[in-house]
């Protein structure tokens, strides 16, 4: 029997796409995949187009995000494109002296610590980011059938970098900031909230047919400070745009978060390397999509290794609602494309 939101029929319309039934629960005619950072330093079409203009500067030309978007759509056949910006691009749209330096990331010239910085946070507004709205319209027309993943940083992986001045393995002075002064936290948070999700909004409105939302650093934490400190932030973005695309929340080293992390709004939970998708499974009560979770470094091995874990991986996810397949993080910059066109074809196989 076929149930009624199977994706049975190619559809030109990206919302019957693999990538969109997965995530809604439903059963895709193949395992929808796709590769966090998978535009970027592994592809060198991406570093020929992307050579002497300046992380930041790129972000911002709508005609060059639209072709390094479209890169790995082309040579990989992956499921869904993810629009090519950074979490940090909303937070320069309202002013904050900020830079992603090559080789570090990104960089804060006067780091965050008093309630008058706050000042430096406007809300945001569409206005302030015209190039999205014009790449992501151009995006979706070129893409067709393929969904364009939108996505924003979460409130407290913005918070680090904006605290700790650029990235930090520690995160010290956000950790003495959210419990030295939790009101100012939570006004910082609050805010950073209001951007994300409105960042959201905008690639929504423009056409984007999912959103993931990035809490990379959110590991750090114990339960009790991520339930008490971040979860209502990351549900006010979440919230923003509920019932509107679906929506993937994902951080690294989220094992002990993730049933919280679930609960806080999303469709998809995204899960790391770290752990199964049978325990991701498990500990989110069987009620969500999950994406994940092959291990980047991984890709460096012998292929009948990764060939291997990507069965093996695709059956675990059988288990869920739905399933998305993809690495536990982002693609390492000296992973051999060629690979990850392997890992697709493959998936793709399995059906
Ligand atoms: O000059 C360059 O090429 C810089 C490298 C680079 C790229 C290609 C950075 C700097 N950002 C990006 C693009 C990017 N960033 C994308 C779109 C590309 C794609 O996925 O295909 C996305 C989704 C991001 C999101 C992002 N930026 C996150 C969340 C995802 C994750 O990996 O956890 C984070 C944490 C950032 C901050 C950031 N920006 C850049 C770097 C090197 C970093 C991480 C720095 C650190 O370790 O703290």
């Amino acid at each position: 029997d076929t149930p009624p939101n199977a994706d049975t029929t190619a559809s030109a319309d990206p919302r019957h796409s693999a990538l969109v039934t997965a995530a809604r629960g439903g059963r895709a005619r193949h395992t929808p995949v796709w590769f966090m950072r998978q535009a970027g330093r592994s592809l060198p079409e991406y570093k020929k187009v992307r050579e002497g203009i300046p992380m930041l500067e790129s972000c911002a030309m709508p005609d060059l995000v639209t072709e390094i978007t479209l890169q790995p759509v082309r040579r990989h056949g992956v499921d869904a494109a993810i629009l090519f910006s950074d979490i940090v691009v909303p937070l320069k749209a309202i002013g904050v002296d900020l830079d992603i330096v090559a080789g570090t990331g990104p960089v804060v010239a006067e780091p965050f610590a008093t309630r008058a910085d706050l000042d430096r946070l406007p809300a945001l507004t569409p206005e302030h980011v015209p190039y999205i709205t014009e790449a992501v319209g151009s995006l979706v027309a070129e893409l067709g059938p393929t969904p364009l993943i939108g996505f924003t940083g979460a409130p407290f992986t913005l918070a680090s970098y904006l605290v700790e001045g650029g990235p930090s393995k520690t995160h010290q002075r956000t950790k003495a900031l959210m419990h030295g002064d939790p009101e100012l936290w939570h006004d910082l948070c609050a805010r950073l909230a209001q951007i994300a999700g409105t960042f959201l909004q905008v690639q929504i409105d423009a056409g984007a047919s999912a959103v993931q939302v990035f809490d990379s650093w959110v590991g750090a934490l114990p339960r009790t400070d991520y339930l008490r400190f971040v979860e209502p932030h990351s549900r006010a973005v979440l919230e923003t745009v509920a019932g509107q695309v679906p929506r993937i929340h994902f951080g690294v080293g989220t094992g002990e978060l993730l049933a919280d992390m679930a609960a806080a709004g999303t469709e998809v939970i995204g899960v790391d390397y770290r752990l199964s998708l049978t325990d991701a499974v498990q500990r989110t009560g069987g009620a969500y999509a999950v994406q994940g979770n092959l291990d980047p470094a991984l890709l460096f091995a012998p292929w009948p290794v990764i060939e291997a874990r990507v069965i093996e991986i695709v059956e675990e996810g059988r288990a869920a609602p739905g399933h998305i397949f993809n690495l536990g993080h982002g693609v390492l910059p000296d992973t051999d494309p060629s690979v990850l066109t392997r890992v697709v074809e493959l998936v793709h196989s399995l059906g």
